[in-house]
This record gives C-alpha cells, sequence and structure tokens, in this order.
C-alpha cells in the first residue's frame, strides 16, 4: 500500500482489498479526511447487498469524509454531477447523461456506480466504481454497461479519479454557497428521461409513469395517471431508447 496526497486529501492506495468501501469503514474511527483506492477488488459491493463487478484497470474508490447526516440527500446528487461531468469531460462526443439517483450512463450504458455508507460521528463513505477499462456483460447485469475503453478513450484510472476529486471539490463548493436547489438545478439538466414514460422497479413491484423530476430531498416524481407519487429508492427503466 502506498501513502500519498492529493489536495488536501490523505490517500492510500492498496494492490488488493476485498472491498474500497470496507476498509475506508474500518479506517473512519481515525481518519477524517481519507481516499482509498485499490488496483484490485474482490469483493466490491453493489446497493442492496449486490455485487459490483470489479475488473482489473478500472477504477474503485472510496471516499471517507465529515458530512452532516442531515445533508447525506444532498450528496448523492453532488457525487453524480460530478462524476456525469468527469465522464463528458473525457468524452465530450458521447451522450452523457445521470440515472437517477446517480448512475452515469454513456450512450445509455452504465459505466459507473455509487454506494454511500454512513457512520455515526457524522462520517460518510462514498463508494465509487468506475468502468475504466472493462465492464461486465451477462445474466446478472441488470442495466446495459459499458467503460471507457469500449468507449474509445484509455485513461489512466488514476487519472480518471484525480479529474473527479477537482469536480467533486467544484461541486461540493457550490452546494456549500448555493445550496440544494442549485444542485438539482445542475442535476435536473443532466438526467436523463425526465419528461418521458418511465418505469421504477421497487422491491416487491413496479411503476410506470411519467418522470417529473426530483423533489428538494432527491427524491423521484412520478405522474401515475392522475396522481403524484414520490420514491426514495429503486431502480429506473426508460422506455424510449434515446434522450
Ligand atoms: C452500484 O450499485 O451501482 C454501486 C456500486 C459501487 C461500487 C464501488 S467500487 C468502490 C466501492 N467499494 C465497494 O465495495 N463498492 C464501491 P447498484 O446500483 O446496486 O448496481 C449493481 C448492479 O449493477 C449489479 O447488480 C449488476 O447488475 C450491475 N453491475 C455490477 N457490476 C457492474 C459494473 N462494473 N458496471 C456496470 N454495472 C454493474
Amino acid at each position: 500500500m502506498q501513502i500519498k496526497n492529493l489536495n488536501s486529501w490523505k490517500w492510500l492506495d492498496y494492490n488488493e482489498l476485498e472491498s474500497t468501501n470496507d476498509e475506508a469503514l474500518r479506517l473512519s474511527e481515525n481518519e477524517d479526511k481519507l481516499i482509498v483506492t485499490s488496483k484490485v477488488q474482490t469483493k466490491g459491493k453493489g446497493r442492496l447487498g449486490r455485487k459490483w463487478e470489479s475488473f482489473d484497470g478500472n477504477l474503485f474508490m472510496s471516499i471517507l469524509m465529515t458530512w452532516s447526516m442531515s445533508e447525506n440527500n444532498a450528496l448523492v446528487f453532488i457525487i453524480s454531477v460530478a462524476l456525469q461531468q468527469t465522464v463528458k469531460k473525457i468524452l465530450p462526443q458521447a451522450n452523457v447523461k445521470i440515472k437517477w439517483p446517480n448512475d452515469v450512463l454513456v450512450n445509455d450504458k452504465k459505466i459507473s456506480g455509487i454506494l454511500i455508507e454512513a457512520r455515526e460521528q457524522g462520517k460518510v463513505v462514498i463508494g465509487i466504481g468506475v468502468n475504466i477499462k472493462k465492464s461486465p456483460q451477462g445474466e446478472n447485469i441488470i442495466y446495459p454497461t459499458t467503460s471507457l475503453f469500449e468507449e474509445g478513450i484509455n485513461i489512466d484510472r488514476v487519472d480518471f479519479m484525480k479529474n473527479f476529486i477537482s469536480s467533486f471539490e467544484e461541486i461540493k463548493d457550490v452546494y456549500l454557497k448555493k445550496g440544494m436547489a442549485e444542485i438539482i438545478k445542475i442535476w435536473q439538466a443532466e438526467a436523463k428521461g425526465i419528461g418521458e414514460k418511465i418505469k421504477i422497479k421497487l422491491l416487491n413491484n413496479e411503476k410506470i409513469g411519467v418522470f417529473k423530476g426530483i423533489d428538494n430531498n432527491g427524491r423521484l416524481i412520478l405522474d401515475i395517471s392522475d396522481n403524484t407519487e414520490v420514491f426514495n429508492a429503486g431502480d429506473v427503466f426508460f422506455t424510449r431508447k434515446k434522450n
């Protein structure tokens, strides 16, 4: 493992970990501003106990920082905007959009995922996986996938990470100065499917309706016939191909 610094962050880069999130959580008692990355990740975690396929050369990163629990909703949107902007800078010709709440899509395929885990004492771990070199295919993959390499760009995971951290710090400043409304505005401008018919899969059922945007808490607003419903969690699927 190598100990480095990146801007004002302490950065630990491992050769192999089961999960960068687990390592950051383990270190959270004694650290409060830390980035954990690993060249190889053997047990990457997705949301809801799912698996994150972690191919060598891809980016596995966890950010540990102090963040007020009451503002956790904002974090998902700050991070997804920062990721979308980083990918867009690298792939300016591509259609780069955010899929609610926080996946980045390139030409309608998922390139990254975010898993936020909160700790007591106001600390939070933000896990970010980006398919840099290779993306998984197959039956267990619920949404089409891609990688930067498959989209024609050969970039190193560390270069991507450095770009992302700058972008994250910029967007975090926008939030601190202007608040959630501004973040929602930027997020909605980059989100896929607003105004369109979408399907949201919940744990036990699914709903179809028109995606109206997100409310101040980041909940998805869906118009279903004459009703408006809001959702905290779920997997979104689009009925139209292009946005
Ligand atoms: C996520 O979950 O998208 C959050 C992924 C977070 C991974 C990072 S890597 C660094 C840090 N350390 C960890 O242990 N985790 C974080 P979710 O929305 O539940 O998506 C998972 C689903 O996406 C899986 O069930 C698959 O269908 C699909 N999937 C798995 N691996 C993928 C990949 N590499 N690219 C695209 N889709 C994938």
